[in-house]
């Protein structure tokens, strides 16, 4: 029996338990990954998940998960019990081992896929040793065992506890470490529900439960249909194609493959692919087997039934994708989680099994489906049709002959040097303030390129004319880099373009067309980090005498300068008079508001917003030009479908970092 001596030390019983967790307790970032939020909710994922598995292999009901009010949390099942006659290895209980032993878990399972020895799935022990205390209780057949740890040491052995009416199952309490947990040991209720709501979605017919002793909440989830009723659920409040979601669950080889879809009427996809319970977001070879497998099905059953014409193109991976709500599930033996973040299934034999099983069943559900199944291809023609349409007008720019010629647009006021790293192409809203940029600029790295505001912003609602404005022709010239097949982001002339534009909302509007413009046709040169917003300033206070005046950039700013400024004058003994106005108590001679600009001369510009040395600027991140491109979309009332259909369909790019289910 293992014992800590009062001086510390340990008997060697116990020092045989601790040289196997040992590692553990010295460097648990290395086991769970966090010891803060993530790690301590991670140990009750790696407990659950072995009820979990005991659900899949078809021998647990329910799981549930109290979380206490002492701070500790139980986990139970009503599957068949961990064993607990002795193991032939380690002459200890099968339960004590694997408990004590790091990596024990998978090796006692007998086969199986297990979804606690996953992504993260470090074992059972691995929760033991950063416990301060552990007790495990096994139901079998009226009898119940249990057996208690500290710090992953066992403080008694396993015994019979005695008689129980309690059903066959397994029980497992634990209480983080908080010398080990230093930022916290609290559990939070939300994570659990999330966690066990997952759970249930994705193994059909288990009954999963959270009840909060701290707060008497409860919550319970139960899907009969699995990851169908996922499906259904990812679908709520769309209109769907076809009220019935296609179903499939197959075994092949010693893998098990599920696949739900079902289209909704929107542009998006919404795919979720996990790998024995572990959701993938990077896809892998399940998702490569899947996308095959529809595209080739989609465009089979759309020539068979001349859906398709002849002189039809097939449909592309992404026409098929527009629209589509989809979750994969498949479990294997072993799986292999690639990648940076492990977030990829590398299993190349996946993609085979995936690929049989959807082009065999999705082919039947359409041939007995046949409504459904032609809005689907209807709907994928659709996407083709747009996106020929989008290739159309962009090509047609192209022969057009915005690149004909290599002059450069006789608006552009290049700079002088020829290194893009040091040269900016100012864009600037409106002929005036083009014209005092000209002036105030350094010419020898700073290139002024004037938009004629008013123009392009009462065409804001259509993209496609700014093909037929000279302003974008010149823009297009301008920055060297070609468009549509010919784009070659080695040719940009400029490591900065600034997009400076009035503080308005007609300046706003302009950002946000240009931005939108970038985003769909020169993503590369948002991606490259070359976009920014010049920051002109809101306010100028004029001081007295031949001083240069301040600025103000924000609306917040003003206030607090002019709060400290009367603090400093009060604090020299200058006399403040009450009745002035903020302005003149702050020791100013006047006070401006910027409305555009077009007010300020070549030297205020300059100054405030052009001088390297004291400018702000914005650096525009791809994600700005999203949203950017969301609002501008917005702002389109009145257009056709086909285009509607092509600028939704860039959405599809966010929608694998939506992990919430
Ligand atoms: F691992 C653990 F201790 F953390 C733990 C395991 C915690 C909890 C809450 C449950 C479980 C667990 C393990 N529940 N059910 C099982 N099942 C088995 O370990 C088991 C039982 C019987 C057989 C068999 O082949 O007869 C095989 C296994 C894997």
């Amino acid at each position: 029996m293992a014992k800590q001596k009062d001086d510390g030390s340990y008997d060697s019983s116990q020092i045989q338990v601790l040289e196997g967790l040992e590692p553990v307790r010295k460097r648990p970032g290395m086991y769970i990954g966090s010891t803060g939020y993530d790690g301590v909710h991670h140990l009750i994922k790696e407990i659950a998940d072995n009820s979990i598995d005991e659900a899949i292999a078809g021998f647990a009901t329910r799981v549930d998960v109290r979380l206490l009010e002492d701070g500790g949390v139980t986990v139970s099942d009503d599957g068949r019990g961990i064993p607990i006659d002795k193991h032939p290895k380690t002459g200890k209980s099968t339960l004590e081992t694997v408990l004590t032993v790091l990596h024990a878990g998978g090796k006692f399972g007998g086969g199986g896929y297990k979804v606690s020895s996953g992504l993260h799935g470090v074992g059972s022990s691995v929760v033991n040793a950063l416990s301060e205390k552990m007790i495990a209780e096994v139901v079998k057949g009226g009898e119940l065992y249990g057996i208690e740890f500290e710090r992953g040491a066992p403080k008694t052995e396993l015994k019979k506890v005695g008689k129980t009416d309690r059903p066959d199952g397994t029980t497992v309490t634990f209480y983080p470490d908080p010398t080990i947990f230093k930022e916290t040991v609290s559990f939070d209720y939300e994570w659990v529900v999330n966690y066990l709501r997952h759970q249930a979605y994705l193994t059909k017919g288990v009954l999963t439960t959270v009840y909060d002793e701290r707060t008497k909440q409860r919550q319970s989830f139960y899907f009969e249909g699995g990851i169908k009723s996922y499906v259904n659920k990812l679908n709520v409040g769309k209109d769907v194609l076809g009220d019935d979601v296609f179903y499939v669950e197959k075994k092949v080889e010693d893998s098990v493959v599920e696949i739900a879809i079902q289209y909704n009427d929107t542009f998006i996809e919404t795919l979720k692919p996990f790998a024995n319970n572990v959701l993938t977001p990077d896809g892998g070879m399940h998702v490569v087997g899947f996308r095959t497998a529809l595209t080739r099905v989609l465009n089979d059953y759309a020539r068979k039934t001349s859906l398709l014409k002849e002189k039809d193109d097939n449909l592309t991976g992404d026409d098929v994708r527009e629209g589509l709500t989809a979750v994969i599930l498949v479990k294997l033996p072993d799986p292999q989680f690639e990648g940076q973040t492990k977030n990829k299934l590398g299993n190349p034999e996946v993609r085979g099994y995936v690929d049989k099983i959807m082009s065999e069943y999705f082919s039947y559900y359409l041939e007995e489906t046949p409504s459904i199944a032609k809005k689907i291809v209807d709907k994928a023609i659709l996407a083709a049709r747009a996106r020929k349409a989008a290739r159309a007008a962009r090509d047609n720019v192209i022969r057009k002959g915005v690149l004909e010629g290599l002059n450069l647009p006789g608006k552009l006021a290049d700079c002088s040097s020829k290194v893009p790293g040091e040269c900016e192409l100012y864009i600037v809203e409106g002929d005036s303030a083009g014209g005092s940029a000209k002036t105030g600029r350094d010419s020898r790295t700073q290139a002024i390129l004037p938009l004629r505001g008013k123009v392009l912003n009462t065409e804001r609602a259509r993209l496609d004319r700014m093909f037929a404005n000279n302003e974008i022709v010149s823009l297009i010239k301008a920055l060297g880099v070609g468009i549509g097949d010919q784009f070659d982001i080695a040719g940009l002339r400029y490591g900065k373009i600034i997009f400076m534009t009035d503080a308005d909302v007609d300046g706003s509007h302009i950002a946000t067309l240009l931005m939108t413009f970038f985003f769909r046709y020169m993503p590369e040169v948002i991606a490259g980090g070359h976009i920014y917003l010049a920051k002109p300033p809101l306010f100028e206070l004029t001081r007295t005498g031949n001083q240069p005046s301040d600025f103000v950039y924000d609306e917040e700013g003003l206030d607090p300068l002019l709060d400290k400024q009367i603090e400093a004058r009060k604090s020299k003994g200058t006399k403040i008079n009450d009745s002035d106005e903020r302005f003149k108590q702050a020791g100013y001679s006047d006070q401006k508001r910027y409305k555009g600009l077009g007010e300020m001369d070549a030297q205020q510009l300059w100054d405030t917003t052009m001088d390297p040395e004291k400018r702000i600027l914005v650096s525009v991140r791809v994600e700005d030009a999203e949203k950017a491109d969301a609002i501008f979309t917005k702002l389109m009332g009145d257009e056709v479908e086909l285009r509607k259909s092509f600028i939704q369909s860039r959405a599809r790019t966010a929608n694998l970092a939506d992990l919430d289910i």
